[in-house]
């Protein structure tokens, strides 16, 4: 790369996996980090700034602004030529690795999207409300949310049976990008040892890795999202 790329990280955000991936590929990169607003938890204003969707994680690069997670990492991956977390177009793994790679934003994320609003929503509520809105997520979470959820679980869970990562053989972003949906579903109780353990030994192997302490340490905090 000629221009530093520069991450620009938000505290308990999406952009830990883009964080964790550029110490686990080593690279060069200046880190700025965001507290959330202490009134809203959404994005500070001076980071909302910093890209028209005004979300995290966002890249800096020269001109260049970058949002969506898995948009800066294959951006990061375009610019590192030696790196080897993407299977190779002949690679067997490929099929597999290109499933995980979008299932992780394009299916699981909405879905877990949809239960943190939903139980968030209800905390906020004035209490005459909370029987009847319960009542509609809960039938929301059982019929839609749930079951799917489930049989992306199911599918991981199968797949981890057959190679150790989800990207296959080896590691890979794939990883890096479910990381995120893993380990904040593991600590929202939507993953466990009972019904997913490939999973929940998948998510203690990803923490074992040295790049996770290096991000950890460079993040400053004691989890990935903030417990509600
Ligand atoms: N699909 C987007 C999702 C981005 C997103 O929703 N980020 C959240 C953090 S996890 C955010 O910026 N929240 C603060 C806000 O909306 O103000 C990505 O992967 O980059």
């Amino acid at each position: 790369m000629t221009d530093t790329l520069t991450l620009h990280h938000l505290e308990y955000s999406q952009s830990f996996r883009v964080l964790w991936m550029l110490e686990e590929l080593q690279a060069t990169y200046d880190l700025v980090v965001y507290d959330r607003d202490a009134r809203t938890m959404a994005a500070p204003d001076e980071y909302k700034t910093l890209s028209p969707l005004g979300t995290a994680p966002v890249m800096t690069c020269g001109d260049l602004a970058l949002a969506e997670s898995s948009a800066i990492m294959e951006f990061i991956l375009d610019k590192t030529p030696e790196q080897k977390l993407r299977p190779g177009h002949d690679s067997p793994d490929r099929t597999r690795y290109l499933f995980w790679w979008h299932a992780a934003q394009g299916s699981m994320m909405p879905l877990q999207l949809m239960k943190t609003v939903t139980t968030i929503s209800q905390k906020r509520l004035p209490f005459f409300m909370k029987p009847f809105v319960k009542l509609y997520t809960k039938g929301l979470d059982e019929l839609f949310i749930q079951p799917r959820l489930n049989r992306i679980l199911a599918m991981a869970e199968q797949d981890l049976g057959t190679a150790p990562w989800f990207g296959g053989q080896q590691l890979s972003a794939a990883d890096f990008l479910i990381a995120y949906n893993m380990i904040v579903g593991a600590e929202r109780d939507m993953i466990n040892d009972a019904d997913y353990p490939r999973c929940m030994d998948w998510v203690l192997r990803m923490k074992a890795l040295p790049s996770f302490a290096r991000a950890t340490e460079k993040d400053g905090r004691e989890s990935m999202a903030l417990a509600y």
